[in-house]
């Protein structure tokens, strides 16, 4: 649980999630939709952590730039996030990328689909700018990141942790002083450098970044006239201010979970499909490291009204039943068997089917007679009666994709050419 902060910062900042990636790794699961669409833990949506975490660290303006493959996004941000009130000076924007700079230029990167914007946010006034990533799976106070910021008199504060160096190429890599100061920062380095004294790790931006609003936009201005720019907060922005200016690292804790609990730090990127296989199995363990059930900090999302998850007996007698499972409404588990696997909303499973180790997404329906194991199946697909994945890898590499842990993506494309 947070400690108390007195007059918080937050209430001084606008979020400002940055949505418009496609996360290319996720395959066909970001086919038809960007990556903070991608479900995630039986309810969710993947950008529902950051804006989750930004309402629950009080912040109340929120504004989500986004880009590739929308329509999901949007309509699921247009329900679920839609309850901001401008009369208590709350607000929540979406912005498409819509070519308010010029006719020829979509968002370019990350920090163009900010500077696109200005005239947005300057009218709304806020001190300070909280710069998120939309697709990240983890709970922050980002309170506790402002008030290091304003304390340390940083230009920009960068969110970073530990990970492993190998790891790291993925990822903007720092070197800190004793303070914390940043004192060099590489993007996505082909050799990252450790952290010194430790050879096995580095220390990685996580991609969220607190300024000054007032000095954001003249950085963007900067960066804006400058012809060699990418026009990226981790190429081009954190770089320049790390050289000439003055970057504060902010340490990740599950600083807004409570510290008599012993919980490991959690941040997942899912970007891959094995990645976002074992974060989603990982909720089905009896203790999971993430917990989805924490009423002091809630990961909100959209609900709909729909009949409660039920579990029947088919007509001959074979009981339906989940076992270590998340079932969300709308599921119907008849005579079938669901053993670790996640049936998100709307899900219904046919008599003699199984799911083991799988995370279904909503509105699919598995044939009587299926037996599924280790797969992740994209939303509204019908599986077809007897279909038998996860038991023949060579077969299964032919029909879907076949990740290198041995877990299959179906789609509905993949279906359709089975021709059965
Ligand atoms: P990347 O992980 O490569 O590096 P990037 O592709 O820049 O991240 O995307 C960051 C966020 O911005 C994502 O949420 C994405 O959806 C969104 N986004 C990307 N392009 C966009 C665009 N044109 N318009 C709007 N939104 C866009 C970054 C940093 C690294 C850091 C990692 C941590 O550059 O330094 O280590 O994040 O994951
Ligand atoms: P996404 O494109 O991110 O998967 P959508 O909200 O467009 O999300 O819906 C995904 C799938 O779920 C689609 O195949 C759609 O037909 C199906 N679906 C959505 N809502 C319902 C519903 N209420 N009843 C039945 N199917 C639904």
């Amino acid at each position: 649980m947070r400690t108390p902060t007195g007059s918080p910062l937050a209430r001084d900042a606008m979020a400002y999630v940055l949505a418009g990636g496609r996360g290319s790794r996720l395959a066909e699961l970001t086919d038809n939709r960007a990556k903070p669409a991608v479900y995630f833990g039986g309810m969710s949506r993947i950008i529902d952590f950051a804006l989750s975490n930004a309402i629950n660290s009080g912040i109340r303006r929120i504004g989500v730039a986004t880009q590739y493959k929308a329509h999901s996004l949007i309509r699921h941000m247009n329900r679920a996030w839609n309850f901001m009130r401008p009369e208590r000076n709350e607000s929540f924007d979406i912005l498409p990328a819509s070519q308010r700079i010029s006719e020829l230029l979509w968002y370019e990167g990350t920090a163009d689909a900010v500077f696109q914007n200005i005239d947005i946010i300057e009218a709304y006034s806020p001190r300070y700018m909280v710069i998120l990533a939309g697709d990240h799976i983890y709970k922050m106070d980002y309170e506790l990141m402002l008030q290091q910021h304003v304390n340390s008199g940083a230009d920009v504060t960068v969110g970073c942790l530990v990970v492993p160096r190998k790891e790291a190429t993925a990822f903007g890599v720092m070197h800190v002083d004793e303070n914390d100061v940043i004192t060099s920062f590489l993007e996505k380095p082909k050799d990252p450098p450790s952290i010194p004294g430790d050879p096995d790790h580095a220390l990685a931006s996580m991609g969220i970044y607190v300024f000054d609003t007032k000095f954001l936009f003249e950085q963007l201005r900067r960066d804006a006239a400058d012809p060699d720019s990418k026009r990226d907060f981790g190429g081009d922005i954190i770089p320049y201010i790390v050289k000439h200016g003055k970057a504060q690292a902010h340490r990740f804790t599950n600083s807004c979970i409570r510290a008599a609990e012993e919980i490991e730090e959690y941040w997942r990127d899912v970007g891959t499909v094995d990645a976002y296989f074992e974060a989603n199995l990982d909720l089905t363990d009896t203790v999971p490291k993430l917990d989805m059930y924490d009423r002091d900090w809630p990961i909100w999302t959209d609900t709909v009204v729909a009949a409660p998850a039920k579990f029947v007996h088919d007509e001959e007698g074979r009981r339906g039943q989940a076992i270590s499972s998340l079932i969300s409404q709308d599921c119907i588990v008849s005579g079938a068997l669901a053993r670790r696997s996640l049936l998100f909303t709307g899900v219904k499973m046919g008599s003699f089917s199984s799911a083991n180790e799988a995370v279904i997404l909503p509105y699919c329906n598995i044939g009587r007679h299926a037996r599924l194991s280790r797969v992740v199946i994209d939303s509204g697909v019908r599986i077809p009666e007897g279909l038998v994945v996860g038991e023949d890898p060579e077969l299964d590499g032919r029909r879907f994709r076949r990740t290198d842990n041995g877990v299959c993506l179906i789609t509905k494309p993949m279906i359709d050419r089975l021709n059965l």
